[in-house]
């Protein structure tokens, strides 16, 4: 099947042709704002692409295949609701489907081996955190598009009433996100005066050892390593695979594992790192285009 595949993230959007799943053609570029720049964005990123019978798009937020749905509004501006599976039809005239991106990863790492467990979890700590959940070897995205949305559990306080900028934009509260995500680590980075304004900044920085940074990094790979637990809990799954930008990040990934082997051995997974790096949403898009039930060749 020749399909092209988007991964739309919180900040980078990439573009990937496909035919038969052999990659012919990537474009990258920083995600545009507000959805008007972005639909002008991927008509001018899109135009001039080899031909097509279908295109998926992973996306960062929740989506029922049709529209996106915003869960932080900090990390997205005014998506809301954008039927962006009819502005694609419309702007390459072939059918569209939307996955979220997360969800999208974890089919294509699920997919990428024959070894792969039948119950595994993807988590991305990127921009945000997400996840995907693949159960009995079939990804479950709910009914709404909300299952995996790991980053937006975990909060400590009751959510609602914090000052806007003081939490969680989901409304509830301290997620998970707010604490341990990429945006977590440079909005906590920049407050600390070491001249760090971003997670890749502190991946790029011999700032790596400051105490401070280690304690944030202890405190975020602990709260990640407590949510994998919690959903290992309530799936009994059979690994977990850890990916984006900042999970990457070999101290980030150890941390993780760390705080794992510190938990009840009976609340313990294997974590390891994704295989598909940054190219798992783009991926497991193609891969999930071809799967669907109602695909033909
Ligand atoms: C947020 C949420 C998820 C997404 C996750 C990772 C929005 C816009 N997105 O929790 O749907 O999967 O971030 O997104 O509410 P990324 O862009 O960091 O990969
Ligand atoms: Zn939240």
């Amino acid at each position: 099947m020749d399909c092209l595949t988007l991964d739309i993230g919180g900040t980078k959007t990439a573009a990937a042709w496909w035919q038969g799943g052999l990659l012919l053609q990537r474009r990258e570029e920083p995600t545009a704002g507000d959805a008007p720049a972005l639909l002008e964005q991927l008509a001018r990123m899109l135009s001039g692409g080899p031909p097509v019978q279908c295109v998926g798009a992973a996306v960062t937020g929740v989506t029922d295949g049709r529209r996106v749905g915003v869960l932080n509004r900090q990390m997205i501006g005014g998506w809301d609701g954008l039927p962006l599976a009819e502005h694609l039809e419309q702007l390459l005239g072939v059918p569209a489907w939307l996955l979220n991106d997360a969800q999208a990863a974890a089919w294509g790492e699920y997919r990428a081996r024959a070894d792969a467990p039948a119950d595994l979890l993807f988590v991305t700590v990127s921009t945000g955190i997400g996840a995907g959940i693949v159960l009995d070897g079939r990804l479950r995205s709910g009914s709404t598009g909300l299952a995996g949305h790991l980053g937006h559990g975990g909060a400590r306080a009751a959510g609602g009433g914090q000052a806007p900028g003081s939490a969680c934009s989901c409304g509830r509260g301290d997620c998970l996100e707010w604490r341990a995500s990429g945006s977590a680590m440079a909005r906590d980075l920049a407050a600390l005066g070491l001249g760090l304004r971003s997670a890749r900044a502190w991946m790029a920085a011999p700032h790596q050892d400051h105490p401070a940074v280690q304690d944030w990094l202890d405190r975020a790979t602990r709260a990640v390593a407590e949510a994998i637990a919690d959903a290992h809990a309530l799936l009994d799954l059979h690994g977990v695979l850890l990916g984006g930008g900042l999970g990457l990040h070999p101290r980030f990934l150890q941390g993780v594992q760390r705080a794992m082997l510190a938990l009840p051995a009976r609340f313990r997974v294997p974590v390891d790192a994704a295989r598909l790096g940054p190219d798992a949403g783009l991926r497991g898009m193609a891969c999930w285009l071809q799967d669907r039930p109602d695909a033909s060749d």
